[in-house]
């Protein structure tokens, strides 16, 4: 008979309101199970859609806790558990999925076959996570190990784990290729740094706000320029592919205009933008365009292996849990350089 415990979280529990701050119970684990006590917790747009999302919008069953950029040190273990230890630092795979499929037993749990019928998308969405005191992992497959301090490694599980599976996916790029990335926010500047570390291609990025620019270029982008600027982008370089972090009308169309035949155009961003494919139509002949979500298992531990020899630094604003609310409205409001990276008191 497993018991439980009860630990602060940061827990949503109705549709459009504010979330709040309050305890919570977590159970011990069993079988398979790992009790991570978080020691720092990442905030994404991700969790602003939850927020506003309209009742039925999403397939999510409240309340639950938020939270799905977590890294921890390992509290309890069930009794099948025999890879982890406990007192380890660890980083926390968030896109949890059925566990049976083909593609969960490949270690693609972000594209697991049964997504559909699960009701949630994995830790903090739909699945209590890690705004919180303590998160239960399903089974210990999701956490991986690190030296890292907390408040670096959480963020690497989402803004270093997605640019890095979408860039996976474009195959090589040539000495001679260039690659925008549309949006420098907490997975933008991790994908500057991903880009100079993972390919010869030439880094251009795009913003709204010079400081994510001088942020871009301190990652190590060739180029900076003014999203207002980027008519000049239309005339000039053409990209082997764009990296849409936003992924308004107005980015999707640019990522359209400025990518080069053949190229891709990875739309990663949620701005609920919109691109008419047709031929005749705004892509140029021979591009893919691709909808990365997340990434698999292995692409986490090769992005912890990154961070740990050196390749990877996430600017990051660290603030106490009980900042939460704030936090979420500096992110909407554009306030945030780097990731808000929360710490439990
Ligand atoms: C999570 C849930 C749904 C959409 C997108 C996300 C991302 O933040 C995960 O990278
Ligand atoms: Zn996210
Ligand atoms: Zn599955």
């Amino acid at each position: 008979m497993t018991g439980t415990r009860k630990t602060q979280a940061v827990r949503l529990s109705t549709w459009r309101g504010l979330p709040e701050l309050t305890e919570a119970e977590v159970r011990d684990p069993a079988g398979d199970e790992v009790l991570v006590e978080v020691e720092a917790v990442g905030v994404c747009h991700s969790d602003l859609h939850v927020l506003d999302a309209l009742p039925g919008a999403l397939p999510y069953r409240l309340p639950f806790t938020l939270g799905h950029e977590i890294a921890g040190r390992v509290a309890a273990i069930g009794a099948h558990v025999q890879d982890v230890t406990i007192g380890e630092r660890v980083v926390v795979y968030g896109p949890w999925g059925c566990g049976q499929c083909r593609r969960c037993l490949a270690g693609q749990d972000n594209y697991c076959d049964h997504r559909a019928g699960l009701g949630w998308s994995g830790a903090g969405l739909g699945r209590d996570g890690g705004m919180a005191g303590h998160v239960l992992v399903p089974h210990s497959q999701y956490l991986v190990p690190t030296g890292l301090d907390a408040t670096q490694a959480a963020p690497l599980t989402d803004a270093g784990l997605t640019p890095y599976h979408a860039i996976a996916g474009l195959g090589d790029l040539g000495e001679d290729s260039a690659v925008a990335v549309v949006g420098v926010g907490g997975l933008g500047h991790l994908a500057v740094q991903l880009l100079r570390a993972l390919t010869p291609s030439r880094v251009v990025a795009v913003d709204t706000r010079e400081d994510a620019l001088d942020l871009a270029r301190a990652c190590g982008a060739h180029e900076g320029v003014l999203a207002g600027q980027a008519t000049a982008l239309r005339e000039g370089t053409r990209f082997d592919a764009v990296l849409d972090f936003v992924g308004t009308d107005t980015t999707l169309a640019l990522g359209a205009a400025t990518l080069r035949a053949g190229g891709t155009l990875a739309v990663l961003g949620s701005g609920g933008g919109h691109l008419t494919i047709g031929k005749p139509g705004p892509l140029p002949q021979g591009a893919r365009l691709t909808l990365p979500f997340w990434g698999t298992r292995p692409d986490l531990h090769a992005v912890v292996a990154l961070a740990e020899a050196g390749k990877l630094s996430v600017t990051t604003d660290v603030r106490p849990l009980s900042d939460a609310v704030q936090a979420f409205d500096d992110l909407r409001s554009g306030r945030v350089l780097g990731r808000v990276v929360l710490v439990p008191q």
